[in-house]
């Protein structure tokens, strides 16, 4: 077929090829959701609603499109970690990227009122995506660990926090002055004696985020089969089959990457 003369255009296209052998991670982040949870009445400091939607939306990530192995997610943020081998749309970074943000916003919005029903959705979220390439295990573990830590240092700060406001009577600028300088001791220490509230034993949700990994579990389900002799029977029928599944646990240990070792490819 002839060219058109209008084909050299293509030349500008720039080459964003991921390295091979690196796992792919995607980081999706809420734009302006200070904002976005204020207007919608998120409860404080966290939203069972708007983290159920958030996850909702990653597993449609993870169901719609090829070779993400594990996900993990936290306030407004979500990581998507492509398999290494992964060649899906010849590992460019800006198709994996806007694939993952499309996806993620338009079911944010499509799923948005089986979480917040009666709530209206105000006008459409954003979340902003970038790509970073992981060369080893240990760097890719010590990513997702640098997400659960920050999890765990904004929730037990928020939970403090607004203990101190609820239940305190605290005003936030007093909240603040009381937490300034504290350290994580301090603060498990003013939730346990003055409020009764054992941090570790608070909302594993909150705490550690959600973590979504693909897993074979067997299925039993009751089928109508016919007889040769014509007479139908219901039967049980147990087939393996891979879902996502969510976990609320600790990833920063050995224990889950023991637990779950197909996650990891190897290091050669
Ligand atoms: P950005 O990401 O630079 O566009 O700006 P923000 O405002 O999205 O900032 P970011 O991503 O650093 O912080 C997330 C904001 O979302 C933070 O202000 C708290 C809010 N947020 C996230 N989840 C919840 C929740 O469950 N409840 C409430 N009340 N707020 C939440
Ligand atoms: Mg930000
Ligand atoms: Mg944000
Ligand atoms: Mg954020
Ligand atoms: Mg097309």
């Amino acid at each position: 077929m002839a060219k058109s003369k209008f084909e050299y255009v293509r030349n500008f296209e720039t080459d964003d090829t991921c390295l091979r052998n690196c796992y792919i991670v995607v980081r999706l982040d809420g734009r302006n959701f200070h904002k976005f949870a204020e207007q919608h009445k998120f409860i404080k400091p966290s939203d069972n609603r708007a983290l159920g939607l958030m996850t909702r939306s990653a597993r449609s990530v993870m169901e719609e499109l090829e070779d993400v192995s594990i996900a993990y997610g936290q306030s407004d943020e979500f990581s998507f970690v492509f398999k290494r081998t992964s060649t899906w749309f010849k590992r460019r970074a800006s198709k994996l990227m806007t694939h993952v943000a499309s996806q993620f916003s338009s079911s944010y919005v499509f799923y948005w009122k089986e979480f917040f029903g009666e709530q209206p959705l105000l006008y459409p979220p954003g979340f902003d995506g970038r790509v970073v390439l992981y060369p080893s295990n240990r760097n890719l573990r010590d990513y997702l660990s640098w997400r659960q830590a920050d999890c765990h240092i904004n929730n037990l700060y928020n939970t403090v926090f607004w203990t101190l406001v609820q239940k305190g009577g605290l005003t936030t600028a007093q909240a603040e002055d009381r937490l300034k300088g504290t350290l994580a001791a301090d603060k498990n220490e003013i939730l346990f004696s003055e409020f009764d509230i054992n941090y570790n034993t608070e909302s594993a949700l909150h705490r550690k985020g959600t973590t979504l990994i693909w897993e074979k579990r067997d299925e039993t389900a009751t089928k109508r089969v016919k007889r040769p002799n014509g007479e139908e029977e219901d039967v049980a029928v147990t087939r393996s089959r891979r879902r996502v599944h969510a976990h609320h646990g600790d990833i920063i240990g050995e224990q889950f990457w023991e637990e779950h070792p197909d996650i990891l490819e190897d290091d050669a």
